[in-house]
Formats: C-alpha cells, structure tokens, sequence
C-alpha cells in the first residue's frame, strides 16, 4: 500500500510538471484526485488494511493528496506566468517609433483660386450669391440681349435639356443668376455669382465642357466706367501682386456696352515678355463692360436712374496662370499626384 502510494506520488508530480496547457491539467487533476482517481481508489482499498495501521495509512493519503494539490497549483501558477510572458512579449508596443503620416485631403487648384478670388471681392463688400446650373433660354440668353440668331445658341454649343417646352438648358455663363437677382428690385446690387457653366467644347488643353465662371455684377446710382478700372485694377494687384498693370482692351459683349477684356502684366517676367505670355508680357484675365441699358430695362431697373457694371472671370484660366498648370485636363483628371502639390 505504502509502495502503491509512493507510485502514484511520483508519477502525479511527474505528470503535472509536464503539463502545457490549463486542459491538460485538469485532465490530470481529475486522474488523480477525481472521483475515480488514482488515489481516490486508493483510498477506496483502506478496507483491506489492518484496523491498527489504518490511521497512519490514512495520514501518508492525506498528505500525499496535499503535496499533490500544492505541486498541481504551483505548477498553474508557473504556467500561468510562462503564458501571459508569453501574450506581453507578442503584444509589446514600442512607443518610441515614428508614429504613420496621417493623409490629409488636400483644396483643389480651382477651390484654391475660387476662395481666393471670392475673398478679395468679399473684401470690397461684395456679396456671393449662387444659382442654378440649370436655367431658363430667358435667364441665359434672352434678358443678356443675346439675340435668338446668336451662334453662342446653336445646339452645338449649348447642352439643352430635352423638355416639352425646348426653353431649358445648362447654364453657359452665370448670368443668369444675376438676372435673377436685379428682378428682385432691391438696390444697390453688389455681387459676384461664382459657379459650374456648360458649353460643348471638346477636351483639349484649354477647354472643358463643363467649367468654372465667375461674374461680378454692380448696380447703384452713378456707377461709371471709371469705378469698373478701379475696381478690376486693385482684383488684379490683389491678386497678381502690388506691381501688377492692368490694360482695357475695347471688345464687344451683347449685354456690356462699352465692353473690354483686361490684361494683367506679366507676372512671370514682368512684362519684358517670356514663354508664359507668349512674348507679348500681357495675360489676358477676364471680360468686362458697363451693362446695357436695355438688360437693366428688362430686369426691371430705370437705366435712367440707375448704370451698372459687370464681369466674368474664367476660374480655370486664374488657377493655371497661378500654379503655372499648362493643360486644363490636369485640373479634372483627379490624379492623386498631381492634386496633392497643392
Ligand atoms: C466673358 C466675360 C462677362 C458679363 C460677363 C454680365 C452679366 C449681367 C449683365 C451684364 Cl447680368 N454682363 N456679365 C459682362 C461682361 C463680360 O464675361 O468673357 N464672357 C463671354
């Protein structure tokens, strides 16, 4: 019985010092000390040992049973430890390294120069009012004095929509929201309509079917050709730089009168000349002119009373000539590379 109990003994310290895993201890556990466990068993034959010796022998069984249940738990503790070194070491985090860039979106050229442009009129008190894309002949053509036979309204120029009516179209100028806002009657009017127009252009370096204007309107009592100078010039040197000249070239619009385009010195030579003015050191920026008198009439304004100015601005045409940009399509092709210089 004593030699029994030695084995068991030996073997249970043997197999729970071998054990990897929690399972598998248990396993063990419940081999020995369960209720059909070795040493329960053992226990079990107590009845065969004589009356005198059974106190003693029921002492070694009680101990052993100890000894076995100190080794079992010393042995979860260790593994226990071995296991979670084990999870900390997979885990270890070093704070000292860089941490990833994060990726910040960037403005597109065009929002770039819209906003720079909307702030220098914000500036001079001028309001930004936007429209719809999608406009009424009337608010397009008709009220700019564009007459019905203007080439501007051939279908191969303009994207009409497919209506009962044959009167709607893409916006191809802002005009329209201008108009809209000299019928409302309220004066002065001091505006600039910033926003998506429409033409069908082919793609090339310097046109898009769908691309950015800004106009500029303003409408109050004595307002002459010589605000409209002064106006442009200081847009021009916000824009440009303080050493920037300014040249009116007479044009013809059907809705100004007189008309011009401005040119801006070359900012990249200062006028001497250079490839990016073509040698001529003037840039062409925009159109303008003191608006017609019959636009005022058939918005409802006296152009007795009242006179006006008004302009347009290519967004595209400022965004290339400020970031140097030589092809329009890099501005709507998204490429990721190219987006992210500015
Ligand atoms: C260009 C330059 C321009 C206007 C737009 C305008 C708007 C109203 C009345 C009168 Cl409501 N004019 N806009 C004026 C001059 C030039 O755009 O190159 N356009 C083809």
């Amino acid at each position: 019985m004593k030699a029994r109990l030695e084995q068991i003994r030996e073997k249970a310290i043997s197999q729970i010092t071998g054990c990897e895993s929690a399972e598998k201890l248990n396993e063990v556990r419940v081999a020995i000390l369960g209720k059909k466990g070795e040493l329960t068993n053992l226990l079990k034959s107590m009845k065969d040992v004589a009356p005198e010796e059974r106190p003693k022998v029921g002492q070694m069984v009680n101990e052993a049973r100890a000894e076995i249940e100190k080794v079992l738990e010393e042995h979860k503790t260790r593994m226990e430890k071995v296991l979670r070194e084990a999870r900390m070491k997979a885990e270890v985090i070093d704070v000292t390294l860089p941490a990833k860039r994060a990726q910040l979106g960037h403005r597109h050229p065009n929002t770039i120069a819209l906003e720079e442009v909307e702030r220098i009129f914000v500036g001079m008190g001028y309001e930004v009012v936007e429209g719809s894309e999608v406009e009424k002949d009337y608010y397009n053509f008709e009220a700019l004095n564009i007459p019905a036979d203007h080439p501007a309204k051939d279908e191969q120029d303009t994207f009409y929509v497919v209506s009962e009516t044959g009167d709607i179209l893409l916006r191809t100028q802002t005009s329209g929201v201008q108009v809209h806002e000299m019928e409302k009657g309220r004066l002065p009017i001091r505006m600039i309509a910033p926003g998506r127009v429409f033409r069908s252009d082919e793609v090339d370096a310097t046109h898009s079917p769908c691309f950015y204007q800004i106009e500029g309107l303003v409408v109050d009592k004595n307002i002459t050709f010589a605000d409209l100078k002064g106006t442009l010039a200081e847009f021009a040197r916000a824009l440009f730089g303080e050493d920037t000249k300014v040249k009116f070239r007479p044009h013809h619009f059907p809705f100004t009168e007189p008309s011009a385009e401005v040119d801006v010195s070359c900012f990249k030579c200062g006028g001497k000349g250079c490839r990016f003015c073509k040698g001529s050191g003037w840039i062409e920026i925009l159109g303008c002119g003191m608006v017609h008198p019959h636009v005022l009439e058939v918005s409802g304004i006296d152009p007795e009373e009242y006179t006006g100015f008004a302009f347009g601005i290519g967004l595209e045409r400022i965004a290339l000539l400020k970031y140097e940009i030589d092809d329009m399509r890099l501005l709507y092709e998204n490429d990721i590379r190219f987006l992210r210089q500015f």
